[in-house]
C-alpha cells in the first residue's frame, strides 16, 4: 500500500496495532502519541521489521495549537496524508452521571471529540484538494447504547457516530470516504485507565472471554482502507464472538 497514513493515539492499543499492520503493508506513517519515548520505540521497531518509512508527531491531541504547528512542519513529503487514523480516544472512571469529576470528563470529551474534530478539521480540506482521502475514526460499541458506569464515554462515542456521518454527508459529493470502527471488548490499556490504574478491576473486564486484541482491531481497519475506491465502508461493529451487545456478554 503506497500511502502516507496518519494514526493519533498510536503509541499502544488499536494504534500501535494499525501501526503495524499498515507498516507491515508498505505504508508510510506519521505516528502521533503524547508519550513520545514509546513512539520512538514503535518507529525503530517498524523500521527494522518492515522497512517503513516513520515520521513521528508527539503531541498532545488535545492541544489545538500545537497539533497545527506540527502539522505545519511536515516536510514536503509527508504533507499529502492519504489516510487518517483517529484514534486517540480514553475513558477515565465508571461514575454515575450526576456524581462523577467533571475535570475527568473534560480531559474525555475533549480527547474523544473535540481533538477527533480538529484533527478532521486540520487533514481533511488538504484530502479534499487533492481529491483523494479516507478518515477512519475509531468509535465503539458504547456509541450504540449506553450503559451502566459509562453514561459520557457513551456519549463521546455516540458523537464519533455523528461526526463520521455528518462529514460522510458533507463529502458526499468528493472521492473521500469515512468509516466509523466500532470495536466491542478489547484488551488494551483502556480498562487500566478506565479504573484509574486498578490492573485488577481491568483484568476483570476480559475475565472468561476472550477479548479482542489492537491487532485484531487494526485487521478491519486495513480492510476499511483496502477496498476498492468505489466501496465505501460506513462502519463496522466489531466484537467477540461471545459478546452480543455492550453488555450482553457470556463468560465461563
Ligand atoms: C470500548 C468498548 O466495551 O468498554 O470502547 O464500551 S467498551
Amino acid at each position: 500500500m503506497d500511502k502516507i497514513v496518519f494514526i493519533t493515539g498510536a503509541s499502544s492499543g488499536i494504534g500501535a496495532g494499525c501501526a503495524r499492520k499498515f507498516a507491515s503493508q508498505g505504508a508510510s506513517l506519521i505516528l502521533n502519541a503524547r508519550n513520545e519515548e514509546k513512539l520512538s520505540a514503535l518507529k525503530e521497531e517498524l523500521e527494522q521489521q518492515y522497512g517503513a518509512r516513520v515520521c513521528l508527531l508527539p503531541f498532545d491531541v488535545r492541544d489545538r495549537k500545537t497539533a497545527a504547528e506540527a502539522l505545519a512542519s511536515l516536510p514536503d513529503e509527508w504533507k499529502a496524508i492519504d489516510i487518517l487514523i483517529n484514534n486517540a480516544g480514553l475513558v477515565i472512571g465508571v461514575d454515575k452521571e450526576h456524581e462523577g469529576n467533571l475535570d475527568e470528563w473534560d480531559i474525555v470529551i475533549d480527547t474523544n471529540i473535540k481533538s477527533l474534530l480538529a484533527m478532521t478539521r486540520l487533514v481533511v480540506p488538504g484530502m479534499v484538494a487533492r481529491g483523494r482521502g479516507h478518515i477512519i475514526n475509531i468509535g465503539s460499541i458504547a456509541g450504540d447504547a449506553a450503559y451502566a458506569g459509562g453514561s459520557v464515554y457513551c456519549a463521546t462515542k455516540a458523537a464519533v457516530k455523528a461526526l463520521s456521518d455528518g462529514l460522510r454527508i458533507d463529502l458526499v459529493d468528493t472521492p473521500l470516504r469515512v468509516t466509523n470502527i466500532k470495536p466491542g471488548l478489547v484488551e488494551t490499556n483502556f480498562s487500566v485507565v478506565r479504573f484509574r490504574g486498578d490492573k485488577d478491576k481491568a483484568d476483570n473486564v476480559y475475565k472468561g472471554i476472550r477479548p479482542l486484541t489492537g491487532d485484531d482491531i487494526a485487521e478491519t481497519v486495513y480492510f476499511a482502507a483496502s477496498v476498492p475506491e468505489y466501496m465505501q465502508i460506513a462502519e463496522m461493529l466489531v466484537m467477540p464472538t461471545y459478546q452480543a451487545t455492550g453488555t450482553i456478554v457470556s463468560r465461563n
